[in-house]
């Protein structure tokens, strides 16, 4: 039998990290696996915030056996008393000879610190094994710890001639059911979902997360928790009878209109109201609407369903990070609507380039990940 290497440990301790998808905000996905004389001792991983970090839960499983062991975690292990105490500190007292983590922290409350607290113990610490798949657990985490806004993923069903609805906003269904069950995971994990009101006023969608559609195992717990539903609305024009407003969670209304009147009517109705500085064209300020979620609702990931026009806004704004096109097998013609509004581009010099990541069969359909790719 060959010894396995430090990447196929911390591959481990992703593994169990990835359990944690749905369940962890406002908290990094964070998995753990202790080991000594080649063989696994404890393993664990964080899945709600509130309940033990990883290394906590490792460290229990492990018992005496941690003594002299090496720890791969998938985060650098916390200094800070938080929801619950700093792992650094726990791995210490156990007696942990090596720490290997995949990522330093970008928590400002650990930021480093508990490699300290581990140094000073005596304790061997490497960083940067698997690191580019650690950070792609936690794109949001990372983005709003460390810039202030989240990780915004844009969903778009589209036709294979890129049309995403027919003309008078009809658009259900173009996907089959496991792409749209693949968009209700893409929802699980989002701490937000964001549309603008155009979309609510066609499909009243509902934006939620439902139990049975995710095609999980644990699916009922996982849609106990609703991700915030923002609905992007400059003018208040979110009719009270919207059917996202009626569903469990939250509904916040991001606006720039003063109209205390609409206001009220809508609160009345159990939307909460948020008024923001106009931006550019009267409309509400997207890139202070994400600062927001980030810095007071703790929104890590956004899952943007909408249509052109918000989409097209938000790309312009250079405010998307990751693009899901999920492209059914069928045509909708010329008349139906396109995937982006981007106004002014006319000369091939203008256009806007995204680089593709993967593209892959979801039933009938495929799915087409990419990024706006910088000029
Ligand atoms: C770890 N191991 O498994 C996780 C960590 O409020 P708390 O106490 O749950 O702390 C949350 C912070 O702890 C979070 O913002 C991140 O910096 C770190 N997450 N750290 O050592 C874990 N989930
Ligand atoms: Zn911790």
């Amino acid at each position: 039998m060959t010894t396995p290497t430090p990447e196929q440990w911390m591959a481990r301790a992703l593994t169990l990290a990835r359990r944690g998808r749905y369940t962890t905000h406002p908290n990094p996905r964070v998995g753990c696996v202790l080991v000594k004389a080649q063989r696994r001792v404890g393993e664990g991983f964080h899945a709600r915030a509130g309940e033990p970090h990883a290394e906590i839960l490792a460290l229990r499983e492990a018992g005496e056996a941690a003594r002299g062991a090496t720890a791969y975690v998938t985060l650098e292990p916390c200094a800070h008393q938080g929801r619950t105490g700093p792992c650094a500190r726990a791995l210490v007292d156990a007696g942990v000879a090596r720490v290997v983590a995949a990522m330093q922290d970008p928590n400002p409350r650990v930021a480093g610190q508990g490699f300290a607290i581990l140094r000073e113990a005596g304790i061997e610490v490497a960083c940067g094994v698997l690191e580019a798949e650690a950070r792609a657990l936690n794109p949001g985490f990372i983005l709003r710890m460390s810039e202030g806004r989240p990780h915004v993923r844009l969903k778009m069903a589209m036709s294979l001639d890129g049309r995403t609805a027919m003309r008078s906003g009809e658009s259900q269904w173009i996907t089959g059911p496991q792409a749209r069950s693949a968009v209700q995971r893409l929802r699980a994990q989002s701490s937000a979902v964001m549309t603008g009101v155009e979309s609510i006023i066609f499909d009243n969608s509902r934006l939620t997360v439902r139990a049975d559609q995710l095609g999980l195992e644990d699916a009922e717990t996982i849609a106990e928790r609703q991700p915030l539903r923002v609905v992007v609305d400059s003018r208040l024009r979110l009719p009270e009878a919207a059917a996202c407003l009626r569903e469990p969670g939250r509904t916040l209304v991001a606006t720039c209109s003063e109209d205390a009147e609409r206001r009220e009517r809508l609160e009345a109705v159990g939307a909460e109201v948020l008024v923001l500085p106009a931006g550019e064209g009267g409309r509400v300020d997207l890139a202070a609407l994400l600062r927001h979620l980030a810095a007071a609702e703790e929104v890590n990931e956004v899952l943007l369903e909408t249509g052109a026009t918000l989409a097209g806004a938000m790309l312009d704004a250079e405010l998307v990070d990751e693009l899901q096109l999920f492209m059914a097998p069928t045509l909708l013609g010329g008349e139906a609507r396109p995937l982006f509004q981007l106004p002014g581009l006319e000369r091939m010099a203008q256009q806007r380039p995204l680089e593709i990541l993967d593209i892959r069969a979801i039933g009938k359909d495929w799915r087409i990940t990419a990024r706006p790719k910088a000029a």
